[in-house]
């Protein structure tokens, strides 16, 4: 079977809830800055969000504990999240790159997939067309971006990360083996670092490596997704690009029946409504990669935050572990909280999981 040779960009941009707000704050531009719980010099709860890159340059990361990142550079700025401003600019980005073409898919709020195939005609004039979008966004949003050019999802995504900030990494389909085979099987879309650690006990470090195992040995260790996971080494993915309509998220909230700050039956409660928001996910065939939590608090203010994974999950524990960290940062022992929520979305339904690969 001859298949039509395909064309896929992958867009993300670079380091983007921090990147909004100096663009936001010109005062801030060339300092370290912060983005998520309020560190409260040192002894704040929950996590980093993002970080620009100044910040980087000290080890700070997305994800990690706000007092560690603190402890690494507490000389930088310090931002709650404003989800609202982000979602805001997020969707004008979105209608920049829909007019590019009709195949396109949001991957979370700073990512998306287009299917340039019937746009150009060999992968020079992809190149030409990847920096046409690159300098639209920054001359409408004055925002940077980096884009992955493959012949398939996966390998564009993998691009994308190659060169970050401003960057534009062009993989060829006769080039996809080469590129692949050096880098660290982390970076393949569902090995986590558990995987990680196994893949390494049989002397897998690389994707090179993980392509030359025996697929046998790979379902044995892992299942179904060993299966899979070789033949992403391989650089195999036929899924396609196309934008998830009709399930936007699914969630569930609860009122108090007094106001509270006991923060255990605040969490238990968390915990609770996450078990029957993942309940809906399964049944639904659905995996999910953002989280996004709901607290207000007895004088009715009200906060979102939400964090996108690094990748897609239908796991329970990857809920209930980031709708708590989420939480944390919103404790205090001064307030009474009246209501908790908790909301997934970004959805796959594992129907298209199973064709990703
Ligand atoms: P990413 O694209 O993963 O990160 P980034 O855009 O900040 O940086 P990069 O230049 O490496 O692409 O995520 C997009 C946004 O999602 C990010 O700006 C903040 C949010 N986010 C979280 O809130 N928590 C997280 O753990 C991660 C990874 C991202
Ligand atoms: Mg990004």
């Amino acid at each position: 079977m001859t298949e039509k040779k395909r064309i896929i960009f992958h867009v993300d941009m670079d380091h983007f809830f921090t990147a909004v707000e100096e663009r936001e704050h010109l005062e801030y531009k060339g300092k370290p800055v912060v983005v998520g719980a309020d560190p409260k010099q040192g002894k704040g709860r929950g996590v980093v969000s993002t970080c620009n890159y100044e910040a980087r340059k000290f080890g700070v990361r997305s994800g990690m504990p706000i007092s560690k990142a603190w402890k690494l550079c507490p000389e930088a700025i310090y931002l709650p999240v404003n989800y609202a401003l982000y979602t805001r600019v997020s969707e004008r980005i979105m209608e920049i790159l829909r007019k590019y073409t009709d195949k396109f898919e949001r991957w979370g709020i700073d990512e998306a997939f287009l299917d340039v195939t019937s746009k150009v005609k060999d992968f020079a004039e992809a190149e030409t067309l990847a920096r046409e979008i690159k300098q639209q966004i920054y001359s409408e949003e004055k925002l940077t971006c980096s884009i992955g050019v493959g012949p398939n999802k996966l390998v564009a995504k993998i691009a994308t990360d190659i060169q970050k900030p401003n960057g534009l990494t062009i993989v060829k389909e006769e080039e996809v083996g080469k590129f692949l085979a050096p880098l660290s099987v982390r970076k393949l879309l569902w090995v986590g670092r558990k995987t990680e650690t196994k893949l390494n006990s049989i002397g897998v470090k690389t994707i090179g490596d993980l392509a030359r195992c025996d697929p046998t040995v790979l379902t044995e260790m892992f299942g179904g997704v060993g299966g899979q996971m070789y033949l992403m080494a391989h650089g195999i993915d036929r899924s396609e690009v196309e934008e998830r309509g009709e399930v936007k998220s699914i969630s569930r909230e609860r009122t108090f029946e007094q106001d509270t700050s006991d923060f255990g039956l605040v969490l238990e409660t968390l915990e609770r409504i996450a078990k029957e928001v993942h309940e809906d996910v399964l049944s639904q065939s659905l995996y999910f990669k953002t989280v996004t939590i709901k607290v207000r608090y007895e004088n009715f203010e009200t906060h979102v935050h939400g964090k996108t994974l690094p990748f897609i999950t239908n796991r329970l524990q990857d809920l209930q572990k980031t709708a708590r960290e989420l939480l944390e940062a919103y404790f205090r022992a001064d307030r009474k909280i009246r209501l908790v929520g908790v909301r997934v979305s970004t959805f796959v339904s594992a129907e298209r999981q199973k064709t990703l690969v």
